[in-house]
């Protein structure tokens, strides 16, 4: 179902124009209410008059993630802080988190957008939705809650954990559609087998999934274990959370809310625009944003975009499944390594479990790199042999993908830790 077809479908030339409005006016008031952004635009020679084209987005400054931070806790904002009805954060591996805030019509655009996400992903009013993501500063728990209720659905907010009751959840009140991070998925789907709840016998169809990077292989995994439909939304605390971009029934790339927020793909190193189905950063600008408007936000995420024509009806722009993050690419022996692809390779080969860990160590300044893989139960207590050569095969296909010889250590099944939101794949010990 099209949530809002009038926005999601809009014709080009006249999505264009609104988009070139919107940006005029978020300039003008960035400019107008925040010294930050003055000095920056004044820095570059740019003032809000000289936004005449979309092309013009190309002049303005980018902001990173440490500018935002730098301005902690509430040095963006653009209305009285009376007007700010919400806060959410994301928190960086050291330091202070970003704080971002929300006006009552910035909920609502949210609630707006995350109702798209939740129909495209096959969810209609009067399903049961169960919101797996957490509740708090993260954006995943509220955001899917606020689209549930927009698109008048039943939410049941569970948050994360607490599995078993999950599993419970989901046969007592029937939930239809979930919402939780892949690993998170994952390890559900394993406590339920464990109970000898087959998700197939219940009514859950949807599993809505994001928050962390994930690959096709994963996906088709997921689907195939539990008889669901999974479906890749993505967004970023920075921006709004989730509700910039999700995948409709096509599974063929990700609708961007492109009404509200403007894409680029930049080369990261040069910063230069790239074209359509040009893989580099993502970077955004929020054109409706009122508290905490965003311009030219570098993501770190890495992806391209694509203005093709979908079979859906959408013409929203669609960008690709995220590969990985600028800050998250390895360089193992001078080779740049994304965990996706390690993940897509370790995924579908029979006899390994979805689960895993990338473990990177320095010896002798050499970098070593151990890809840790469960075995199914099934294997496990097989032969040695057949443990030897499962081995032998995930090494070579990884030698095969990524140009690179990685040890392999299989090991016993649900000894790697389950995550409840965010899966951590990578243990780097070099820098300790
Ligand atoms: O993860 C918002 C979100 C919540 C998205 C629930 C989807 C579902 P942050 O905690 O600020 O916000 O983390 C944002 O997570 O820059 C990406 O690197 C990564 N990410 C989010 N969604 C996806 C996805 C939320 N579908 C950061 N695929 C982003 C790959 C994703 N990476």
């Amino acid at each position: 179902m099209i949530w809002d077809e009038k926005h999601e479908c809009m014709e080009r030339g006249e999505l264009e124009a609104l988009q070139l409005e919107r940006l005029q006016a978020t300039v003008a008031k960035v400019y107008e209410k925040v010294p930050f952004y003055r000095k920056r635009l004044d820095k570059a020679g740019v003032a809000p008059g000289d936004i005449k084209s979309l092309a013009d987005l190309a002049r303005l400054p980018f902001t990173s993630k440490d500018n935002l931070r730098e301005n902690y806790p509430l040095g963006l904002l653009t209305v009285p802080q009376a007007e700010v009805l919400e806060i959410h954060g994301s928190s960086g591996t050291t330091g202070k988190p970003v704080i971002m805030a929300y006006t009552k019509q910035d909920i609502d655009t949210w609630s707006e957008v995350m109702a798209r996400t939740l129909a495209g992903a096959g969810a209609e009013p009067g399903d049961v939705v169960q919101n797996a993501y957490g509740y708090g500063l993260f954006t995943g728990g509220l955001g899917a809650h606020y689209g549930s209720l927009r698109l008048g659905a039943m939410v049941i907010p569970t948050s994360g954990g607490n599995s078993k009751r999950q599993v419970m959840m989901i046969q007592d009140l029937s939930s239809r559609a979930i919402c939780c991070t892949p690993s998170y998925f994952l390890a559900l789907a394993e406590v339920a087998e464990e109970a000898g709840v087959d998700f197939r016998s219940t009514n859950l169809r949807i599993a809505i999934l994001g928050a962390e990077p994930w690959s096709d292989s994963m996906r088709r995994e997921i689907e195939k274990k539990s008889g669901v439909t999974a479906i890749d939304i993505y967004g970023l605390t920075e921006i709004i959370g989730p509700g910039v971009a999700s995948e409709c029934a096509e599974q063929d790339g990700l609708h961007i809310n492109e009404d509200h927020f403007l894409p680029e793909i930049i080369n990261p190193e040069t910063g230069e625009v790239l074209g359509d189905g040009e893989t580099g950063e993502l970077v955004i600008t929020t054109i409706t944003k009122e508290a905490t408007p965003v311009l030219r936000f570098r993501t770190r995420d890495i992806c391209s975009i694509t203005h093709e024509a979908c079979a859906c009806g959408r013409t929203l722009v669609r960008m690709s499944r995220v590969a990985g993050r600028t800050d998250d690419m390895l360089i193992i022996r001078g080779v740049n390594v994304f965990p996706s692809q390690i993940e897509s390779v370790l995924v579908g080969i029979e006899g390994a479990e979805p689960h895993y860990q990338i473990v990177i160590r320095r010896e002798k300044a050499l970098d070593d790199m151990e890809v840790q893989v469960e075995v199914s139960e099934k294997l496990f207590s097989d032969e040695i042999r057949g443990l030897e050569t499962l081995e032998a095969k995930i090494r070579d296909e990884l030698h095969s993908v990524l140009g690179l010889r990685v040890r392999v250590k299989l090991v016993e099944p649900r000894t790697i830790q389950r995550s409840m939101g965010k899966a951590k794949r990578v243990i780097d010990m070099r820098e300790q």
